[in-house]
């Protein structure tokens, strides 16, 4: 019985940007008894299912983008005896969808790290059930991901979670519904130790692959003194002293390291996180912007944002700490209007951001936004016979691309204001003046490359109508990838040691 683990994707590109990390969480979660498992990513190759046999396992993990893709998977593997499991946010939100259209035999909902030994044991036994409750597991019982199966030339960043969970809880974003509101912070060692196994391997670039870096604010720790909750204050302490730790050994790490992270635009009022960060290698951010006006953010509960020219601030003040933001905006929001994308990408442009991503505002399951629109978008509007409440379902080639209506824009209008957003920030004039950034010429031409890449695989590939576009964009981003890779590997370090903690850290971050 050997077990499979594959992490669908509709377009393979040869090289991928960022390693999907559950699959070598589940890996390490694997108990040694069961062999190494085969990792198979999608965004590298196709699944070939003559790779498996009857009575294996293959372990599919889906969110709502790759679900139908998944799903297919499931069938491939159940036509070769394979025992199916599936699992990852949409196998959580949908376990019946899963079973039904994925023949799962069995489903886990939420985090895999410790019941993915109990399936695999209990399948052993002849006593696999079909549901499975993994739970939130807490920080300091993460499982650290094997690395030692990273295939080779693959990806240009590693994936390292430091926190999961976010106490935000904005109308888009599912993470605070189902990781929780309370953020499960990993322990410092357990973080220092992948990385430097990721970087003895020649990976440099490392995504921390966070909900939220920054989960205490100052304004949560004035919060917690005016209420006189020494409990509370104590807690919030504690968790912002532990990210302090981390920051102060990941700064003793080789300095050819480039980290990145997701983080609240709060972070920007905290100049001491924001240095920390900067000693600490964690170059680049993507921060949420979404909207540039007051009426955006209220719509999606953000007002913790900055809009305007108070937004134009409080992001140049991540620059102005050595900290690149990709700055990340949602258009199709009941507030904008056919003039905000353009508004949009010039504020993106004035502001500094290094990089920036324009996405439609699409109902994730999981969201506020996407109750609201599920009771209201009737069950009787149909697409390939799917309703459409149920989009993820469609055929790529029939899926509509917008699907809350709006008061003033029709789908097309945003679809196509989107795009021009996109064409506006990545043209080729705008990008070279942004690449000033970096100063070597080598510097400022992979910057040019990585932009490119960028753009053509997030923005083409998922805005585009016809699948004829989609298939050419694919095509150039698999190009500019092959190249674009070197970039970012660098000579292994086999002999690179893990660095102690510093002596204890000063009162500077308790505050
Ligand atoms: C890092 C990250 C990214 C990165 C890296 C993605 C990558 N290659 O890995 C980037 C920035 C590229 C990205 C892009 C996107 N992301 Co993202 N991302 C995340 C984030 C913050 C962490 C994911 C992660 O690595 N977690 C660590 C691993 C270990 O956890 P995990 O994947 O959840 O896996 C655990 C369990 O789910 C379970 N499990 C998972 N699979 C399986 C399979 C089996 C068999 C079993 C048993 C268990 C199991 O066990 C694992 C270990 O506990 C999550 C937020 C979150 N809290 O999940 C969002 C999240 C997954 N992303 C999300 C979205 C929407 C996107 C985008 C669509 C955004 C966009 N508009 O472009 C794109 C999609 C890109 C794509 N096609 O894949 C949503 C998904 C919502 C949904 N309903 O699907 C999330 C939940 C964030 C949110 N705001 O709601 N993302
Ligand atoms: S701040 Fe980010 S992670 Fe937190 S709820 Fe909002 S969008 Fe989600």
């Amino acid at each position: 019985m050997r077990i499979h683990l594959i992490n669908p994707s509709d377009l393979s590109f040869g090289t991928a940007v960022i390693t999907p990390r559950w699959l070598f969480v589940l890996a390490a979660a694997t108990p040694e008894r069961f062999g190494t498992p085969v990792i198979v990513d999608e965004t590298l190759e196709q699944f070939d299912p003559q790779t498996v046999a009857a009575g294996d396992v293959v372990g599919i993990g889906i969110h709502t983008a790759n679900a139908l893709r998944g799903y297919k998977i499931g069938h491939l593997a159940r036509e070769r005896g394979a025992v199916v499991v599936f699992g990852g946010i949409h196998a959580t939100l949908f376990p019946e969808e899963a079973r039904e259209r994925g023949v799962a035999d069995a489903i886990v909902r939420g985090d895999g790290d410790l019941i993915w030994s109990t399936v695999l044991t209990d399948l052993e036994n002849g006593r696999l059930v079909p549901q499975y409750e993994g739970g939130r597991v807490d920080g300091a019982s993460f499982v650290p991901a094997r690395w030692d199966l990273l295939p080779e030339k693959g990806y240009m960043w590693g994936s390292v979670q430091t926190v999961r969970g976010c106490p935000k809880h904005c109308s888009f974003c599912s993470v605070w519904r189902t990781d929780g509101q309370t953020p499960r912070q990993r322990s410092v060692d357990d973080v220092v130790q992948e990385i430097v196994d990721l970087r003895r391997r020649g990976l440099r670039f490392i995504a921390l692959a966070d909900d939220n870096f920054y989960p205490v604010t100052l304004a949560d720790l004035e919060a917690a003194k005016r209420r006189k909750d020494p409990t509370q204050l104590e807690w919030l302490q504690s968790v912002r002293r532990e990210r302090f730790e981390l920051m102060a050994r990941l700064e003793r790490l080789p300095d050819d390291l480039v980290f990145y992270t997701q983080i609240t635009m709060e972070a920007a009022e905290d100049p001491e996180f924001l240095d920390a960060m900067r000693r600490a290698h964690i170059r680049g951010a993507l921060v949420g912007v979404e909207s540039v006006t007051p009426e955006g953010l209220k719509a999606v509960f953000k007002n913790f944002n900055e809009a305007g020219e108070g937004l134009v601030t409080r992001l140049q003040e991540f620059k102005k700490h050595g900290v690149h933001v990709l700055g990340s905006f949602i258009f199709g929001l009941p507030t904008d209007r056919i003039d905000t994308f353009e508004t949009t990408a010039s504020l993106a442009q004035r502001a500094g951001v290094t990089f920036a991503q324009f996405v439609m505002l699409t109902p994730f399951p999981g969201t506020v936004d996407f109750a609201k629109w599920e009771r209201e978008e009737p069950n009787t509007r149909l697409v390939d016979g799917i309703p459409v409440n149920r989009y993820w379902l469609i055929p790529h080639q029939d899926r509509p691309k917008v699907y809350t209506p709006h008061p003033a824009m029709s789908p097309d209008e945003i679809r196509t204001g989107t795009q021009s957003a996109w064409d506006q920030f990545y043209k080729t004039s705008a990008i070279w003046e942004r690449s000033s950034c970096v100063r070597s010429i080598r510097g400022r031409l992979a910057f040019v490359l990585l932009s490119k890449l960028y753009r053509q695989m997030y923005a083409n590939t998922g805005i585009a109508t016809d699948s004829a576009r989609v298939q050419r964009s694919a095509k150039r981003a698999r190009l500019i990838a092959k190249y674009a890779r070197k970039l970012f590997v660098a000579a292994p370090m086999p002999d690179l040691q893990v660095p102690a903690a510093p002596v204890p850290a000063t009162s500077l971050a308790t505050m």
